[in-house]
C-alpha cells in the first residue's frame, strides 16, 4: 500500500515534507515500472513510464476509495446512480494528480528519473466515450459528485471504440476508428466476477396464482453477459472517491465446447462475436437518434445491468427489503437513452420481487428522475412497437400497462380532452406505432429537468406543455455547470496562479469566491499579468497550429473561436459567411486600421450528416483562400483544427479571446463550452440562447456581445414564413458573400460544390442564418472596436472570469442533491 499523503495543501503550496514525498513517489514509480509494467528503467519507453505513473497515482486513489466506500456502507447513506450512455472523460493523469494535490511532487519525482511529466500527460489517449455536451456533462458531474462526497456511482458502457478520430483531407472530414484501449487502460479494474445476465427476445408466460391473479415470467431467447469494469473517480484533494462502472458485453459461454469439439470453431466463436458487438462502438451521431436495433440493445444492456447491480447492492445492504428502495436510491436518467430502465425496474419489482403493481410504480417514480438535453423534435427517441415486442416482449407489455394507467388517470382528472389523449399517449399511432421514450421518462420520474433557465421554460411551453399542465411541479431547472478543477486549474494554471496570488487559495476550493477577483478588474498590475498569461497560452496554440497545419498565427491577434459539434443549428455557417464578408471588406479597404483576427474552428460532424460535412469543407476552402492572400498581410487567418476532443479543448480554451455561441435562439439547450470559455476570460459573442442568457446576467451587458432574434422572435418569424429573397435584397454585403460561395470562388475546381448550400438558405433557411447575418456582422464590428481598447477588453475579460462562479458543476450538483435526489453534500 502506498503511504497516505497529506491531502490538505493546494498544489501550489509546498507540502511540509516535499523531499520525503518526492522520494516516496520516485521509489513507487520504479517499483511499478519493474513489477507491474515489467520493464527495466534503462529500456523503458515513454509509454511504459506513463503506465507506471498512472498505476502509482491509482494506488493513491485506491487508498481513499475503500474508506469512502466503507463509510457510505456503514452510514447506510442514500446513493445516487447516474445512468448515461456517454461519459466523455478525456485524459485522467493530470486530473488525478491535481485532485490529489501531488502534481508538483510527481513532476519532480519523474524529473529525477529523467522523465518529463508533461510528455507523459501528452501521450495519454482520450477516453472519448461520448459525442459532445451531454457526455462531457456526465464527466463533469462525476468529478463534482466525488468532490462533494455525494455517494454516487456512474453506470455506462465500456465501448471498445469511442468517438471516431476526425481527419481532414482536402478539406473533407474523414472518420477513422478510435482505439483508446490499444495500449491498455491503467485506470480501470476489470471485474471478471461481476457478471450480470441480460436477456433479449423470447416469450412471456402467464402463470395463474392461487388467488386467481396472473404473474408473468419472461423467458428470453438469448442472453448476453455484462461484465463490470470499475474506474475510481477521485474528488478534490482525495477527500472522497466514487466509482464509474462501465459494462462490457460477452457471451455467457464464450467457447461453446460442444461445437468446438465437433470441430466447428466458427460456430463456437460466433456467439461471442455477436454478444461482444453490443459494446463495440459508441453511436457517433449526436441529436439524431439512430433507429437501429443495436442501439436499443445497447440501451437495454447497460440499463438492465445497472438496475440488477443496484438492486443487488440495495438488498445486501438493507436486509433484503426491496420496499425501501426509493429511500436509499436515486437514479438519474441522462436523457432518454436509459429510459428503458423504467419498465425494467417495474419488471424486477413486479415479476421477480412480486410487489403489487401500484406499489412498484410509486417506488419507480420516487426513484427515477430525468434530464432532458434537447428540444429538437428529431432528437427525441422513438422505438417501433414491433421492434420492442420482438426484442423486449415483457417490457412492451409493461409499457402498455403504464400507458393504460397513465391515460386512465388523465381521463379521470377531466383535464385532458379526448383529442389530446393521442398527444400524451406513450404510444405514437400516426407514424407506424412507436414508443415515445420522452413521455415514458416523464411519467416514470418524480422530477424532470431542463439544463438552462430558457430551455426549462421552453420545455414547459413547447414539447412537454401538455405534461406540464398535468404535473405542474414536475419540471424543474438545473442550469448546467462545468468542473473548474479541469477547465480552469488544469487547463489554465497561469490564470489560476494569478488568482491565487491576488484572491487567495480559497478560489481553489470554492468557485463562488472567484467573484472577489472582480475587485482587480482595473488593477494595472493584474492586467499586465493577465495579459502575459493569455499571450503565453496563445503562443502555445500558435505553435500547435504550426505543427499541425503549417499555418502561422500571430499571438497578438484576436483569437475568435468556435469549437463544438458541427451542426446546422449551431451555425458555423453564419460564422464563416461573416468571415468572408470581413475578408471582402479588408481587401476593399486595405488602408483601414483593421484588427488582426484569427478565426479558429474545430468540431466533428456525424459521419452521415451531409450538410455539416459540406460546411467543414467550406471552412477549409475559405481558410485556404484567405491564408494564401498576400494582400491581407496576415491580418486575417482562418484555421480548422482537426479532431476536436477534450484534450484539444483544454489547449484552445485558455488561448481564446472571443467565444462564438451563435446558435439559432431556442435551439441550444444550454451549451457548456460557453461556460468554459468565459471562465478562462474569453468574451462571448452570442444569441440569447441556452445558458448564454444566464451568462449575460452574471457578467453584465457591457461584457458580452449579444445579437440576433430571441427565441420568441424565432418562433414568430417561422410562423410568419421567411422572406429570404427580401432579406438578401436588403443586404448588399450578404448578397455579395452568397454570390461568391455559390459561384465557386472558394471551390474553383468544383464551382457548383456549394450551390446546394446557398440554395438551401434561399429556399427555407431553417436556422435563420440570413435573418441574423447583418446583426451578427454589426456585433463583430463592435468586438473589433472593443479589442482596440486593450484596457477595456481586459477589464471585461477579468469580469467574465470573476462572474462565472455560478457555472461550476459543484453548484449544479448541490442543486440536484437538494431538489431532486434528497442526499447530503459536504459543505464548501
Ligand atoms: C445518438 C443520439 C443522441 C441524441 C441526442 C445522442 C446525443 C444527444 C444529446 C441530446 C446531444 C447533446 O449532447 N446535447 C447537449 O447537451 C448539453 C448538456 O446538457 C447541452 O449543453 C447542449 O446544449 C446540448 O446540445
Amino acid at each position: 500500500m502506498a503511504a497516505p499523503t497529506d491531502i490538505s495543501p493546494a498544489a501550489y503550496i509546498p507540502l511540509p515534507q516535499q523531499d520525503e514525498e518526492i522520494t516516496t513517489l520516485r521509489r513507487a514509480l520504479v517499483a511499478k515500472l519493474t513489477y507491474a509494467v515489467g520493464k527495466d528503467p534503462i529500456t523503458a519507453s515513454e509509454h511504459d513510464w506513463f503506465m507506471a505513473t498512472a498505476l502509482t497515482v491509482r494506488d493513491r486513489i485506491v487508498d481513499r476509495w475503500f474508506p469512502s466506500t466503507r463509510a457510505i456502507y456503514q452510514e447506510k447513506r442514500k446513493r445516487v446512480y447516474y445512468l448515461s450512455l456517454e461519459f466523455l472523460i478525456g485524459r485522467l493523469l493530470a486530473d488525478s494528480l491535481n485532485n490529489l494535490g501531488i502534481t508538483n511532487q510527481m513532476r519532480d519525482a519523474l524529473r529525477e528519473l529523467g522523465v518529463s511529466l508533461e510528455r507523459l500527460e501528452a501521450i495519454e489517449p482520450d477516453a472519448a466515450l461520448g459525442n459532445g455536451g451531454l457526455g462531457r456533462l456526465a464527466a463533469c458531474y462525476m468529478e463534482s459528485m466525488a468532490s462533494l462526497a455525494v455517494a454516487a456511482h456512474g453506470y455506462g458502457i465500456r465501448y471498445d471504440h469511442g468517438l471516431f478520430r476526425q481527419t481532414i483531407n482536402d478539406g473533407w472530414q474523414g472518420e477513422v476508428p478510435e482505439n483508446w484501449l490499444a495500449s491498455g487502460n491503467p485506470w480501470e479494474f476489470e471485474r471478471p466476477e461481476v457478471l450480470v445476465s441480460i436477456g433479449f427476445g423470447g416469450t412471456v408466460e402467464a402463470v395463474e396464482q392461487a388467488d386467481g391473479q396472473d404473474t408473468y415470467a419472461w423467458h428470453p431467447a438469448e442472453t448476453v453477459e455484462a461484465q463490470a469494469y470499475d474506474t475510481p473517480v477521485v474528488g478534490w484533494r482525495g477527500r472522497h472517491v466514487n466509482t464509474l462502472r462501465l459494462w462490457s458485453a460477452r457471451a455467457p459461454d464464450p467457447l461453446k465446447l460442444d461445437a468446438f469439439n465437433r470441430g466447428d470453431h466458427v460456430a463456437a466463436l460466433a456467439s461471442q462475436a455477436q454478444a461482444a458487438m453490443i459494446t463495440q462502438v459508441l453511436y457517433p451521431s449526436d441529436e439524431t437518434p439512430a433507429g437501429e436495433e443495436l442501439r436499443l440493445r445497447q440501451e437495454y444492456f447497460f440499463s438492465s445491468a445497472a438496475l440488477q447491480d443496484i438492486i443487488r447492492r440495495h438488498m445486501r445492504q438493507h436486509d433484503g427489503e426491496i420496499r425501501s428502495l426509493a429511500e436509499h436510491v436515486a437514479i438519474q436518467l441522462n436523457d432518454t437513452h436509459p429510459a428503458i430502465a423504467i419498465p425494467e425496474l417495474m419488471r424486477l419489482l413486479v415479476d421477480v420481487h412480486q410487489l403489487p403493481w401500484d406499489e412498484a410504480w410509486d417506488i419507480a417514480v420516487a426513484t427515477f428522475s430525468y434530464t432532458n438535453h434537447t428540444l429538437l423534435p428529431e432528437a427525441l427517441e422513438h422505438w417501433p412497437v414491433a421492434l420492442m415486442e420482438r426484442l423486449l416482449p415483457r417490457h412492451m407489455q409493461i409499457i402498455y400497462l403504464i400507458n393504460a394507467k397513465h391515460l386512465e388517470r388523465l381521463k379521470a382528472s377531466g383535464r385532458v380532452s379526448d383529442e389530446q389523449m393521442g398527444e400524451v399517449s406513450l404510444i405514437e399511432e400516426s407514424h407506424g406505432r412507436q414508443v415515445r421514450m420522452g413521455w415514458l421518462s416523464f411519467v416514470g420520474s418524480h422530477k424532470v429537468n431542463g439544463v438552462s433557465a430558457l430551455h426549462t421554460d421552453l420545455m414547459k411551453t413547447t414539447v412537454f406543455s401538455a405534461f406540464h399542465k398535468i404535473y405542474p411541479d414536475r419540471i424543474v431547472n438545473k442550469t448546467n455547470g462545468v468542473t473548474f478543477r479541469r477547465w480552469l486549474m488544469e487547463a489554465n494554471p497561469g490564470l489560476t496562479d494569478l488568482m491565487v496570488d491576488v484572491v487567495g487559495p480559497k478560489i481553489l476550493h470554492d468557485a463562488e469566491t472567484l467573484g472577489e477577483f472582480a475587485a482587480f478588474a482595473d488593477d494595472a498590475g493584474v492586467h499586465e499579468r493577465f495579459w502575459a498569461v493569455r499571450k503565453e497560452r496563445k503562443a502555445a496554440l500558435a505553435a500547435l497550429t504550426w505543427e499541425k497545419l503549417h499555418i502561422r498565427l500571430d499571438p497578438e491577434a484576436m483569437f475568435d473561436v468556435q469549437i463544438k459539434r458541427q451542426h446546422e443549428y449551431k451555425r458555423q455557417l453564419l460564422n464563416i459567411l461573416q468571415t468572408i464578408a470581413l475578408y471582402d471588406q479588408m481587401r476593399a479597404q486595405p488602408h483601414r486600421n483593421w484588427t488582426p483576427q484569427v478565426k479558429i474552428f474545430a468540431g466533428k460532424a456525424a459521419a452521415s450528416y451531409h450538410n455539416a460535412k459540406l460546411i467543414i469543407k467550406l471552412i477549409n476552402d475559405v481558410a485556404r483562400t484567405v491564408n494564401a492572400d498576400p494582400t491581407l498581410h496576415g491580418l486575417l487567418k482562418v484555421v480548422f483544427l482537426p479532431n476536436y476532443n477534450v484534450s484539444l479543448a483544454e489547449q484552445i480554451i485558455p488561448a481564446s479571446d472571443l467565444s462564438e455561441q451563435i446558435s439559432t435562439a431556442g435551439m441550444e439547450a444550454s451549451g457548456t463550452g460557453n461556460m468554459k470559455l468565459a471562465l478562462n476570460g474569453a468574451l462571448t459573442i452570442g444569441t440569447l440562447d441556452g445558458a448564454n442568457v444566464e451568462i449575460k446576467e452574471h457578467v453584465g451587458d457591457d461584457n458580452i456581445f449579444i445579437f440576433g432574434l430571441t427565441a420568441a422572435e424565432v418562433q414568430a418569424s417561422r410562423a410568419e414564413g421567411l422572406k429570404t429573397a427580401e432579406i438578401v435584397a436588403g443586404s448588399p454585403m450578404l448578397q455579395q458573400v452568397l454570390d461568391q460561395v455559390r459561384s465557386g470562388v472558394f471551390s474553383p475546381d468544383q464551382p457548383d460544390l456549394y450551390k446546394p448550400l446557398v440554395d438551401g438558405l434561399m429556399d427555407h433557411d431553417h436556422f435563420l442564418v440570413l435573418t441574423d447575418f447583418d446583426a451578427y456582422c454589426a456585433r463583430q464590428a463592435d468586438v473589433r472596436d472593443r479589442w482596440r481598447d486593450k484596457t477595456g477588453w481586459m477589464r471585461s475579460a477579468i469580469l467574465n472570469t470573476s462572474h462565472m462562479g455560478f457555472f461550476s458543476s459543484d453548484r449544479a450538483i448541490r442543486e440536484y442533491a437538494e431538489d431532486i435526489w434528497n442526499v447530503p453534500v459536504t459543505k464548501r
